[in-house]
């Protein structure tokens, strides 16, 4: 299996549909660990840490990544920062947790629709690699 990098460096940036919209539209299963009318989240499929959750809006609305934010998004952005900290919760991440936001090929980002990844359960590190 290419690895996270190489997943990244594959993926040409696009607005075309995702592995993402098939879990929204629950066409292909998933770890689906919270969900409302506007944000989805599920347990990433090669997980990074212990907990490894992937936010996403459930509507992509030109988001294919954080660099294509507008004022138009503030509201969903706000939204997967806040249910990132009640899922943060309710997973028990009292000692802290990251949140990441991959962009573009440098940013290793490799699924084009918006996502912020919730990783806690270990130590994590700084710099990052
Ligand atoms: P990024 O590299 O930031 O674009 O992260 C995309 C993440 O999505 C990556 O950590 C793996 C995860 N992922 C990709 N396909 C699937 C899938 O079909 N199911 C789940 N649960 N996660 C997926």
């Amino acid at each position: 299996m290419a690895s996270e990098k190489e997943a990244a460096l594959a993926a040409a940036p696009s607005d075309s549909p995702t592995i993402f919209d098939k879990i929204i539209n629950k066409e292909i299963p998933a770890n689906i660990v919270f969900e409302d009318d506007k944000v989805l989240a599920f347990r990433d499929i090669a997980p990074q840490a212990p907990t490894h959750i992937v936010l996403i809006p459930k509507v992509k609305d030109g988001l294919t990544g954080i660099s294509k934010a507008e004022e138009q998004h503030f509201e969903i952005l706000g939204r997967l920062l806040y249910t990132a900290k009640l899922i943060a919760k309710q997973e028990g991440l009292e000692d802290g947790f990251r949140l990441v936001i991959n962009d573009g090929p440098k940013g290793c980002q490799s699924v084009y629709h918006l996502h912020v990844h919730l990783l806690g359960g270990r130590q994590m590190n700084w710099p990052p690699g």
